[in-house]
């Protein structure tokens, strides 16, 4: 297993914590690791030459955030160009008249047939009637190999055998499509182990004749370096309105999108992840980001805390918390910070090591019990927030009564929360970090 870029870059900077400010020198040594990490997912060395340049300016006397060390700041800059370079996702053009004609491209055994199903199924789930066309002409085994996916997924297959010329085929099937009221129509051409003058002319002829809407480039993410040779050499010759990536399961980290759509400027419209005719994902660039700088969802985390908690109030209320001057409108607060990072459970999930404890946590129960509480805080008034001792039988009844609970209710809240109180007291006769700083905001 090789270090993922973040853990990288945090040990590169275990010395330089504490800096407000990113220096030429701080950013150089992290890029390096950079520039690996991009090679070692198989980006195109003109892309990551490029690329780091970008990220250099960018990152060069950037003020550091406060809630983030200069490590994640450096991550959080190149994650935001990634996702820059990646490109917004875009959806297949289904507008027009039907029926619409999809052509699927690629060398050979990069996944067409496979999708040609994926995507079948897909638009048939969307409401369309999609017509499967076999014009693969050159492998014996191709057209049953599509009947076959055809049939388990119980979607026509338009077939005419290996005599015809596959442009005509191809024609023939749009005339059954328009005729039949099919209404996408996809096809599914040959592909060849190199780029070579005879497959460039059947897919011209195909798209002369056959009109397709899209023309989209099927990619095994596996590929490495050539993939950006092959990608440019079919966008010469056959227009591509999109690339597909397939294999995205394995072990390829994706490095082969992010150069070729740099140096095509095609965008990305699906991702292949897995042999299943339902492996098929849209394609998100923050997604496939993170998976070429291997840094799971740490970063979404470092995102959204950094949105919503604000360090300066977490060191306020620490130092509540340690003086016990934590009341009710404070504790309201610190709910509020905590939802605007996102449902609790995928709070929990994001952290590593902690997605086994939310199983425990049934959700509906949780967040039920989240919002219960805030409408019973809200149902009170600022006086008897700060000092629920005020609140007697009738002030309860009242509560309840506003925030749709119950006297137990309230009750049960205003016990939980002088058990907070008291366990607050003897934390902070204590020492050692705050509670907040433990939970590491
Ligand atoms: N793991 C994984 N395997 C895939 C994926 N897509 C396709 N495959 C496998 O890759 C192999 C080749 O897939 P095909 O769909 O036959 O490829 P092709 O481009 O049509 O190949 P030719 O017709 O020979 O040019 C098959 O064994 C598929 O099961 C994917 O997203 N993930
Ligand atoms: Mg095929």
């Amino acid at each position: 297993m090789f270090e993922t870029l973040s853990e990288k870059l945090q040990n590169v900077f275990k010395k330089l914590s504490g800096k407000g400010r990113l220096s030429e020198q701080d950013v150089d040594v992290a890029l390096r690791e950079v520039r690996l990490a991009l090679l070692e997912a198989d980006v195109n060395f003109r892309v990551v030459k490029d690329f780091v340049a970008r990220v250099r300016e960018r990152a060069i006397g950037a003020d550091v955030m406060k809630s983030l060390s200069p490590a994640q700041m450096v991550v959080k800059i190149v994650n935001e160009e990634l996702v820059t370079t990646l490109g917004a996702p875009r959806k297949l053009d289904l507008s027009g008249q039907p029926p619409h004609v999809i052509m699927l491209a690629g060398l050979q055994g990069s996944g067409k047939t496979t999708m040609a199903a994926k995507l079948a199924l897909k638009l048939r789930q969307s409401g369309q009637r999609p017509l499967l066309v076999a014009a693969d002409t050159k492998r014996p085994a191709a057209i049953t190999q599509l009947e076959v996916l055809g049939q388990q997924l119980d979607i026509t297959v338009h077939s005419e055998g290996d005599r015809l010329p596959p442009p005509r085929i191809c024609v023939n099937a749009v005339a059954r499509a328009q005729k039949s009221g099919y209404s996408v129509v996809i096809l599914d051409t040959a592909g060849r182990l190199h780029i070579d003058e005879d497959m460039m002319q059947e897919l011209e002829e195909v798209v002369r004749q056959a009109r397709p809407k899209e023309v989209l480039l099927v990619v095994d993410a596996m590929t490495g370096q050539d993939a950006v040779r092959v990608a440019e050499q079919f966008h010469q010759r056959v227009a591509l309105t999109g690339l597909i990536l397939t294999k995205v399961d394995g072990d390829a980290r994706g490095g082969a999108a992010l150069s070729i759509r740099s140096v095509t400027g095609v965008p990305i419209v699906y991702l292949g992840v897995g042999e299943r005719a339902d492996a098929l994902e849209s394609f998100e660039p923050d997604r496939l980001a993170s998976r070429i700088l291997g840094m799971g969802d740490v970063l979404t985390l470092i995102e959204r805390a950094e949105a919503a908690f604000d360090q300066e109030q977490a060191q306020k209320m620490e130092k509540k918390l340690r003086t016990a001057t934590f009341d009710l409108e404070d504790f309201l607060e610190q709910m509020q910070q905590v939802k605007k990072m996102g449902p609790l459970q995928q709070v929990l999930e994001m952290i590593p090591g902690f997605s086994g404890i939310k199983q425990h946590l049934p959700e509906e129960q949780t967040e039920k019990q989240m919002k219960r509480t805030e409408a019973i805080i809200r149902s009170m008034t600022p006086a008897e927030r700060r000092d629920p001792r005020l609140i007697d039988g009738s002030r309860k009844r009242r509560i309840a009564r506003g925030s749709g609970t119950s006297v137990p209710e309230v009750n049960q809240l205003l016990n939980q929360f002088r058990q907070m109180q008291r366990l607050v007291k003897q934390m902070s006769s204590g020492r050692g970090p705050g509670f907040l700083g433990k939970l590491g905001l």
